[in-house]
């Protein structure tokens, strides 16, 4: 009796020590809906960042996606602790996968009502997550309940930048998502993204002109999405023109599922994106989410799978003042706190 009880025991705490190393996020519990509720002299976090959002959309319809595209280029390198937010030459933000990302301005304006709120409260991790949810609601998706309690990272740096390439296969884009913990159903969810905003010549040339050193276009691309494009990307251009992700004019701006309805009529813009709805790993997928399925809920729940990605929670990292910035700048940004 004794002795089974000793090795029940046994057995029960090394379960629970192979629970807990095999879960090596397990500080991601400390993220929750709400957490700045009461935290912010009885301000509303969620709503100083709302209305932000809002106003420069209300400008400049565009910016949604940029922010949507920065949570993402946020939480794929290093986690989502706001280190593509940091200014310097060796930066994230210089990468050249970086180039193009925008709505630096937006965040820098939600942090300056915040520090004037509550000084040294909010997250500048929490303000990219919170305006990425707020551009997908804005834009005609879900409203879905995010997670607060990031905190912000210490080091930024340009050749920690190593996110999954336009031209990757779906496997190998894959891959690249499942390194995050997120899997390919979510992956396929999140690409939807590309639902809203816009790419440039420069990504697509190569699907126009000479795919896969051909001297010919891609050829799972619609011919007469070809033709159009080549109007706005003439050969050898510089002008570099933007070019809408969802080529359905009626949703340039709008977040609906029309995005897999258009790659599934030959009508994806980037390549992976065209892929998605080829490769059989997730060709079925494509196929549920045209007929709608629930797409706006479902993008939403991955979202939130994605801002969840090697976060720092308290006590590590810090809340910074200056979203661009760390807040000692004499700490050597190479020390690892957290
Ligand atoms: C395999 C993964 C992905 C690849 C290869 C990829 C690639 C790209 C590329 C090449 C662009 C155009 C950049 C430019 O021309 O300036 C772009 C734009 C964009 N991406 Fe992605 N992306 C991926 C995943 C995602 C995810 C997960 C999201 C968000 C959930 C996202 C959201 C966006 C948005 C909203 C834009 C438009 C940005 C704007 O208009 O400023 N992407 N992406
Ligand atoms: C944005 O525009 C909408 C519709 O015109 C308006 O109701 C709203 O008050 C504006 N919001 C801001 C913050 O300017
Ligand atoms: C960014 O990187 C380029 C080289 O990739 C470098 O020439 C430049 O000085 C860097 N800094 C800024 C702020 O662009
Ligand atoms: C475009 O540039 C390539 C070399 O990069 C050159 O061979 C070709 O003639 C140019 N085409 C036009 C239409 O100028
Ligand atoms: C799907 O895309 C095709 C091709 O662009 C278009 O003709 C059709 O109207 C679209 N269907 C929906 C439901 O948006
Ligand atoms: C997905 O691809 C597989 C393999 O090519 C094919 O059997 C299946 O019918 C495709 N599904 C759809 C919805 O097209
Ligand atoms: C689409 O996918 C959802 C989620 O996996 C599933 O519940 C639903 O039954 C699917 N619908 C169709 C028509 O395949
Ligand atoms: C090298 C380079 O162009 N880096 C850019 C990275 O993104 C920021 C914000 O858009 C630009 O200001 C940088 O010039």
């Amino acid at each position: 009796m004794k002795i089974s009880t000793a090795v029940a025991a046994a057995a029960f705490y090394l379960a629970l020590g192979v629970i807990l190393v095999n879960f090596p996020g397990h500080c991601d519990a400390a993220l929750e809906v709400g957490f700045y509720k009461g935290k912010c002299n009885s301000r509303d976090v969620e709503g100083i960042v709302f209305s932000v959002v809002e106003r420069r959309m209300n400008e400049t319809k565009g910016i949604a996606a940029a922010l949507i595209r920065l949570h993402f280029h946020d939480c794929f390198v290093k986690g989502c602790d706001a280190s593509i937010l940091l200014d310097g030459n060796s930066c994230e933000k210089n990468a050249t996968a970086n180039q193009s990302v925008r709505g630096y301005d937006v965040i820098d304006e939600a942090k300056e009502l915040l520090e004037e709120a509550c000084e040294g409260v909010v997250s500048c991790a929490d303000i990219i997550a919170i305006a990425a949810r707020d551009a997908v609601q804005l834009s005609g998706g879900v409203r879905y309940e995010v997670q607060t309690g990031r905190r912000d990272g210490i080091e930024s740096l340009a050749s920690n930048v190593d996110l999954p390439s336009p031209s990757f296969s779906v496997s190998q884009s894959a891959d690249a998502f499942k390194n995050k913990g997120i899997g390919l159903e979510d992956m396929v969810l999140l690409l939807g993204g590309h639902t809203i905003g816009f790419t440039h010549c420069s990504f697509i040339e190569d699907r126009l002109y000479n795919f896969g050193g051909s001297g010919k276009a891609d050829p799972t691309m619609d011919p007469s999405l070809v033709e159009k494009l080549i109007v706005i990307c003439p050969k050898n251009s510089t002008a570099d023109a933007p070019v809408s992700l969802d080529q359905n004019p009626a949703s340039t701006f709008v977040f609906d599922s029309s995005f897999y309805n258009q790659t599934q009529h030959h009508r994806g813009v980037l390549h992976i994106d065209q892929e998605l709805a080829l490769d059989p790993l997730t060709n079925n997928t494509v196929a549920n989410l045209t007929t709608g399925n629930n797409f706006l809920a479902r993008f939403g729940q991955a979202m939130v799978k994605l801002g969840a990605v090697e976060v720092l929670t308290d006590p590590q990292g810090e809340i910074r003042k200056s979203c661009r910035v760390v807040n000692n700048k004499h700490r050597s940004p190479f020390s690892l706190l957290g």
